[in-house]
């Protein structure tokens, strides 16, 4: 399976993901096909959505403090949906469908998540940390949300005119 990264402006980041039904093998090559290109990509999350692909299917791979990205780290999500969410937190974000931009978001600091795994087992996890920032961030994703969308007007104005300049710096570039 051949993927490539949607990026904003793309209209299709804004698309409502739909549940999965079917845990079958064109699923199990999706992920496998997501893994590889987020790794491929120095990301360390990813939905469906970002490839084109609106399921509601998402993957994590947090790093270890040693930084490796052990394949042990590896959560697949299907079907995802927050229980549980309490305190605050604020971490500054990039995402592989808004390159080279980074912002400060604010995110609730601890969460429960309830999802399927490639085989339609029922999970539980709890989280906090990076991990936590992470699932949410994807989930958003899932909702047609970017990390973006989450800032200030003035901080969004901001954005829109510096990507619209590295933009241009990368077409140019090109040429
Ligand atoms: C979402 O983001 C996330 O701009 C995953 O040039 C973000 O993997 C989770 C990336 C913040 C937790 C905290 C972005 C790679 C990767 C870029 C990513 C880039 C290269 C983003
Ligand atoms: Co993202």
């Amino acid at each position: 399976m051949k993927l490539t990264i949607v990026e904003y402006p793309d209209k299709r980041l804004k698309e409502r993901s739909k549940a999965v039904e079917k845990f079958d093998s064109e699923l199990h090559r999706l992920l496998d096909a997501m893994y590889d290109m987020m790794i491929k990509s120095n990301g360390i999350g990813l939905a469906a959505v970002q490839v084109g692909h609106a399921k509601q299917v998402l993957i994590l791979n947090i790093p270890d403090d040693n930084d490796g990205q052990p394949i042990d780290n590896l959560i697949e999500m299907i079907n995802p949906t927050i229980i549980q969410a309490s305190g605050e937190t604020t971490y500054q974000e990039g995402c592989l469908s808004v390159p080279s931009f980074y912002e400060d978001v604010n995110r609730y600091e601890k969460i429960a998540v309830t999802y399927q795994d490639r085989n339609s087992i029922a999970k539980t996890i709890e989280a906090d940390g990076l991990l936590s920032i992470a699932i949410q961030h994807e989930i958003d994703h899932l909702k047609g949300i970017l990390f973006i969308d989450k800032l200030s007007y003035s901080r969004r104005k901001k954005f829109e005119k510096e990507y619209k300049r590295v933009q241009k710096e990368k077409k140019i570039s090109k040429e």
